[in-house]
């Protein structure tokens, strides 16, 4: 296949092209090998759950052989994912959760505290009493609570109280505040499991809560508790693509989601020892770059480059010119042990839940990260003797990211009048219509980057405000689309007045997968702040993942949908349309309990014009599309929207 064909970047085309040449197999090469898919599976009535099956229901045999109908079927496949989906977010938030304790508790001696000022802010939230107490003392009483959140035995997620009253109002009534992380998973598995919750309805109402347990909960804690560790990050720019590998320095990649590790990589590979070994063996430094959202985590707190996103994982071994790859947990592929046997990169796992067959396994432990990540470099170093030819693109772009809640409120009111003020006047009168989330993975069954692209490109040119997380982000950095200039000059007359009077570019980057809560309470603050509607469901907002890959992406859809979001899936990615009863709802029903739902569409073009939509519709039940505003978003434009 043609390289152009599975990716609209130079870069990755030209990687695509090298390895073809060389007979070395990638993730298209594999996807092509499993063509066709299971038509079963895509639509999510396939069960394997019990050993009287596996079962496929067909209209020739429409029960399994318990008597489970489609409906169940496809609902419990939905619940499972969300689960694993939430699980995942959940338990890299755990994990942060635990080694904030023992670094309050001076057990994790590499790490401090950085940002006082939020450990302050999230100490009182939770109610801990921070009078007299230093930095460490409120963190351990903070981390003991956030620890608490993933399996304490009663009550309800206490994030979740950051939502507006009346979204808390419908999660009661639907019996949807999520109770512990770890119950919510538990009773998932519970309920699919065969012969057990046999109710589409009840099934998807329970993945409802798993999932809120994810976004109010795991995530945000995950969040939360890493900008205090980590630092809160702050807008600043950064650099993307294949072509920020340095073709003279020893190149290290840090891969996956959980920052524990890389954060350590980070800072030992600035040690002046270990720059001084680089330079013995005929380097001229050690250069950090990432993959994935272990990346966005890492750019937004310091200014790490960018060497891809999921897709250009293995392009990058593939340049011959990185000497260790560290790795963590998810969107880590199977393959890279391969492709790095072609070359001379060192593949090593870190996370103790991660491990591949024939890679070296170094665990990350909590009392001796800088230790064990001065090995891991260290390794790079002695390795890069051992280099090939190099074949790495010249690509690279540059933007700015790591826009966060505190930022945005920061950017349009100033430090000391920080508020929504400014954005919430600017929807309401018109110059702004709405916001949009652009977020998720890069899937190669679509071109890769292409419809994150082109949907940004038009919502901008309509006057949304985009936010972005996860790997749309560095596909849009890819394309210069988080350099404000450039994105200004395609963006709607009114955006670009807004933005360019408050200094901030129209597509807002703001971090990695779990950093969606950061959108979850970027709205609930902007419902807070008046004059646009009492709950979230009511704001000109809306969501996309259309290059959309794991459970996570699941997990992250329901729990938009749930606080009241419109989400928008590819059709092709969303393997649950097999009943028609579950996609009803989905699609349609869910609305009426939650006031958010579920839109299939793979044409960004299309997707673009439902959102917009959505947001029109939003606005006239907000009464803030008054005649004037019209003129400024004429009748035919809005036909034009019609879908
Ligand atoms: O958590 S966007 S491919 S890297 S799942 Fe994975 Fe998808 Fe990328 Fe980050 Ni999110
Ligand atoms: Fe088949 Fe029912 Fe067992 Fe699923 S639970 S595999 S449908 S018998």
């Amino acid at each position: 296949m043609d390289p152009k064909e599975r990716s609209i970047d130079k870069a990755a085309q030209e990687v695509i092209a090298h390895m073809a040449e060389a007979g070395q197999e990638n993730i298209w090469d594999r996807l092509d090998k499993q063509l066709p898919q299971c038509g079963f599976g895509r639509q999510g009535i396939c069960c394997r759950i019990c050993t009287m099956g596996p079962c496929r229901v067909s209209k020739k045999a429409p029960l399994g052989v318990c008597g489970a109908d489609a409906d169940t079927i496809v609902a419990r496949n939905f619940l499972r994912a969300v689960a694993a989906g939430t699980s995942a977010h959940s338990d890299h938030g755990r994990t942060v959760a635990e080694l904030f304790l023992a670094a309050a508790k001076g057990r994790a001696k590499d790490y401090r505290i950085k940002d006082g000022e939020k450990l302050h802010r999230l100490a009182e939230e939770l109610g801990v009493e921070t009078k007299d107490k230093s930095d460490n003392d409120i963190a351990v009483e903070v981390g003991e609570i956030a620890l608490a959140e993933f399996g304490k035995s009663q009550g309800t997620q206490l994030m979740a109280r950051r939502a507006p009253a009346p979204r808390q109002e419908i999660w009661k009534k639907h019996n949807v505040v999520p109770r512990a992380i770890d119950r919510e998973v538990v009773e998932a598995l519970h309920r699919s499991t065969m012969g057990v919750d046999q109710d589409y309805k009840s099934l998807l109402t329970h993945a409802s809560r798993t999932a809120l347990a994810d976004g109010w909960g795991g995530s945000m804690l995950a969040t939360d508790l890493q900008d205090i560790l980590f630092g809160t990050p702050s807008p600043g720019k950064g650099e993307v693509n294949l072509g920020v590998l340095e073709a003279d320095e020893v190149n290290i990649i840090v891969h996956g989601h959980d920052p524990l590790m890389s954060e350590i990589i980070v800072e030992a590979a600035s040690d002046p020892e270990l720059i001084a070994n680089a330079k013995a063996v005929g380097a001229k430094g050690i250069n950090v770059a990432g993959i994935c959202c272990t990346a966005n985590e890492l750019l937004v707190r310091h200014g790490v480059p960018v060497a891809g996103n999921f897709l250009c994982q293995e392009l990058a071994i593939a340049t011959g010119a990185v000497e260790m790859m560290a790795v963590d947990v998810q969107c880590v592929m199977q393959g890279l042990g391969k492709i790095a046997a072609c070359y001379h990169t060192k593949l090593f796992t870190t996370a103790p839940q991660a491990k591949i067959p024939e890679v070296e396994h170094v665990p990350f432990e909590e009392e001796n990260a800088l230790e064990i990540a001065k090995k891991l470099v260290s390794a790079a170093i002695d390795n890069y003797k051992n280099r090939g030819d190099i074949n790495i693109p010249s690509e690279k772009e540059s933007g700015i990211m790591g826009f966060t809640n505190e930022s945005i409120k920061y950017m349009l009111g100033g430090k000391f009048r920080a508020s929504y003020r400014p954005l919430n006047d600017n929807i309401m009168n018109g110059k702004i219509r709405g916001i949009a989330a652009i977020v998720g993975c890069s899937n190669p069954k679509v071109p890769m980057d292409s419809t994150h692209i082109a949907l940004a490109k038009e919502l901008i040119k309509r006057d949304v405000l985009v936010l972005t997380t996860g790997c749309a982000t560095i596909a849009c950095a890819k394309r210069a689309m988080l350099d404000p200039k450039e994105a200004l000059k395609l963006a709607g007359p009114g955006l670009r007045e807004v933005c360019e009077t408050v200094g901030m570019p129209p597509i807002l980057a703001c971090g990695s997968c779990v950093d969606n809560s950061r959108l979850l309470v970027a709205a609930s603050e902007i419902v807070a702040e008046g004059g646009l509607g009492e709950d979230l469901c009511d704001l000109p907002l809306s969501g996309a993942f259309l290059e959309s890959i794991t459970e996570k992406a699941t997990a992250i859809g329901q729990y938009f949908v749930a606080s009241g979001v419109l989400v928008i899936f590819a059709e092709e990615l969303f393997p649950y349309l097999g009943s028609e009863n579950v996609k009803n709802y989905l699609l349609g029903g869910v609305e009426k309990d939650f006031g958010g739902r579920w839109a299939l569409e793979s044409d960004p073009v299309k997707a673009a014009q439902i959102m917009i939509q959505h947001i029109e519709n939003k606005r006239d039940a907000l009464g803030i599309n008054d005649a004037a505003e019209r003129k400024l978003y004429s009748m035919e434009d809005r036909q034009a929207l019609e879908v």
